[in-house]
């Protein structure tokens, strides 16, 4: 600061000291706003919504109206009690002013008007303010019309122009192309947290105009969380019917739950913490889910299911639910600080769920016997698919297992130039191991056993020790452990006779690269081998037919007299040197490669 600065009376001090607070704020606008792209220019229009729907937590407000202009403005009206216009003590001027263009870090005037601060990250209007172009305000109180205009955070005049007897309060601004990287607004995503907004505020309307195609939404559910649950669950089918609901407070901390299964299997829970999403979770979050997995144990525990244990997991699959709380002074944490960190939360809502959620289940056993047999199902599905990857884990033990005995591998490392057989019985195995090039080619033999276990379940299946032996060959894992630069063969070809049972193993293959390999199938590493089905020759002439229509051809070429056909009938019918002819030379073999749809289809 210069001398004569230093020598300025209060009010021109203050002046200057909130202008360095906007200048700060233009200097470091992610600091404030997270970054300057989309996320941060829609971020503006948030935090404007959000102080009027602190409006409407306060008990003053149930309407808001957000217009996209053509102009690229965008403006938010509210009818809340409006901003106050009167002189604030401390800073001399209209409070409105103050307002505008003082910082408010954390908690908005130290909690004294508003019990629940709201605000994206509470970081208040004033960054609105500072990031605009221009923004325009235009307080109705008092019986009278105030506006009031900022560029770059610069105030002008508060003025009166006109009379009201209305209440409420507008604000339209024009984001700064100096700051932001694009400066258009997306009227989806602005869409997208109004019909939010107005699920997690059942008492306020909402209407969304975009001026730049006259499309207009309006967003009111007085049904709240549940209808929200509801629409997260359209197109679904559900357990059960309306959504469970509760709602209770404790501590000046509001708790409110709606959750909904459906016989699907994912989890879906969507959280907020003072109507802000929070998308990475937190103490909210981990009170639920612990109270959820006692209630559902507590309840079987009292229908005398004490040897049942069920896992959190187990009891959210098909789950969807959202959760919110309303709490003084929310700490968010994180990578994009979307996280409620709030220690006491959790016993809170921990608290609260479990006893609301216990008497549910006790006034209504019907649903309750619904949603716990579901997750008794997916816990035995969870458990024998545990032990089945265990098995495969030990004998796997990925990198250092000894390979199967019976495969014949090949000498070529690079998977990109090497090759697994997979072979059909024993004998045929034997002609595929002596008539394979064995640089490059590796054979596996499995066993018709594999047949046996055809209907059984998955689980099953995996215990298998032919299905074993594929997955050590193939040395990528399964499931979630699936790692295809672990994959030792970059043509995985399954060769099988052309008869029913060779039919029944292919299929049994594909449905498993379908379930535990998929993407194995989706890099086209799948192949299936086309051996040939007839013999035909004719003195020294030898030639193959792959089809009855191939074969009347090749009859009719070389003329019916001294002809002989054979039809082999299974692989091993061929000696080494004829498989790798007709089969396995890869300047002669004919192959289709295996797509998702196919492997669908088997499944
Ligand atoms: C400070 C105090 C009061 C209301 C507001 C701010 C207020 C801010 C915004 C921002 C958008 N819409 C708003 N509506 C109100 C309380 C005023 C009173 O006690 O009358």
């Amino acid at each position: 600061m210069t001398k004569e600065n230093a020598s300025m009376d209060s009010y021109t001090a203050d002046k200057i000291q909130v202008l360095e607070g906007l200048e700060g704020i233009r200097k470091r606008p992610s600091m404030y706003i997270g970054s300057t792209d989309y996320h941060g220019l829609h971020h503006l229009v948030y935090e404007v919504m959000d102080n009027s729907i602190d409006e409407a937590l306060a008990g003053y407000c149930d309407y808001i109206r957000i217009t996209i202009h053509r102009d690229g403005s965008v403006s938010i009206e509210d009818n809340g009690r409006g901003i106050p216009v009167d002189i604030h003590k401390r800073f001399g001027k209209p409070a409105l002013e103050v307002i505008m263009t003082t910082l408010h870090s954390g908690g908005k005037f130290s909690g004294d008007v508003y019990k629940v601060s709201g605000g994206l990250h509470g970081v208040g209007v004033a960054v609105v303010n500072a990031l605009s172009e221009w923004l325009e305000v235009e307080v109705r109180r008092d019986g009278k019309i105030y506006r009031q205009r900022y560029e770059r955070g610069r105030p002008g005049p508060l003025e009166i122009v006109g009379e009201t007897s209305q209440r409420g309060t507008k604000v339209r601004f024009k984001p700064d192309p100096l700051i932001f990287e694009s400066v258009e607004f997306n009227r989806e995503m602005i869409s997208k947290r109004t019909r939010e907004l107005a699920f997690l505020n059942s008492n306020v309307t909402f209407e969304l105009l975009d001026e730049r195609n006259g499309s207009h939404e309006i967003f009111r559910y007085e049904g709240g969380l549940p209808s929200f649950v509801e629409h997260l669950n359209r197109g679904k089918r559900v357990l059960h019917s309306p959504p469970i609901h509760l709602k209770k407070g404790k501590n000046g901390v509001v708790v409110e739950v709606a959750l909904q299964y459906n016989d699907g299997y994912n989890e879906n829970i969507y959280t907020y913490a003072n109507n802000i999403s929070t998308i990475e979770g937190g103490t909210h979050l981990v009170g639920f889910k612990s109270a959820l997995t006692k209630v559902a144990n507590e309840y079987l525990k009292k229908v005398g299911k004490e040897n049942v244990r069920l896992s959190g997991e187990d009891v959210r699959e098909g789950l969807t639910a959202v959760i919110s709380v309303m709490l003084p002074d929310p700490q968010f944490e994180g990578q994009t600080k979307t996280k409620l960190g709030n220690s006491e939360v959790k016993g809170i809502v921990e608290s609260i769920v479990s006893e609301e959620l216990g008497y549910y289940f006790e006034e209504n056993p019907k649903v309750a016997e619904e949603i716990l047999t579901k997750a008794e199902i997916a816990s035995r599905a969870r458990e024998a698919a545990r032990k089945a990857r265990e098995l495969t884990r030990k004998k796997n033990s990925l990198d250092g297992a000894p390979l199967p005995g019976k495969l014949a591998d090949c000498t070529e490392k690079n998977p990109s130039r090497a090759e697994l057989y997979i072979v059909e019985g024993d004998s045929a195995g034997g002609s595929a191991k002596q008539g394979r090039d064995r640089q490059f080619q590796a054979v596996l033999p499995l066993r018709g056993k594999i047949l046996n276990v055809e209907k059984a379940r998955l689980e099953k299946i995996l215990k298998n020790s032919e299905i074993q032996s594929l997955i050590t060959a193939l040395g990528c894992g399964i499931g979630e452990d699936f790692d295809i630069e672990k994959l030792r063969y970059g043509k995985v070809i399954i060769m099988t006779d052309a008869d029913v049972d060779g039919s029944h193993i292919r299929t049994l293959l594909l449905t498993f690269f379908y379930r535990y390999m998929r993407p194995l199938i989706e890099a086209g590493c799948v192949y299936i081998a086309q051996p040939p089905l007839f013999r035909v020759k004719k003195g020294k002439i030898e030639r193959y037919a792959f089809s009855e229509e191939e074969l009347d051809r090749l009859v009719g070429e070389l003329g019916e007299s001294g002809i002989s056909v054979q039809r082999y009938k299974g692989l091993g019918e061929m000696n080494p040197e004829q498989l790798w002819e007709t089969t396995m030379n890869p300047r002669k073999r004919v192959m289709y490669r295996v797509t998702v749809e196919d492997a669908a289809i088997a499944d």
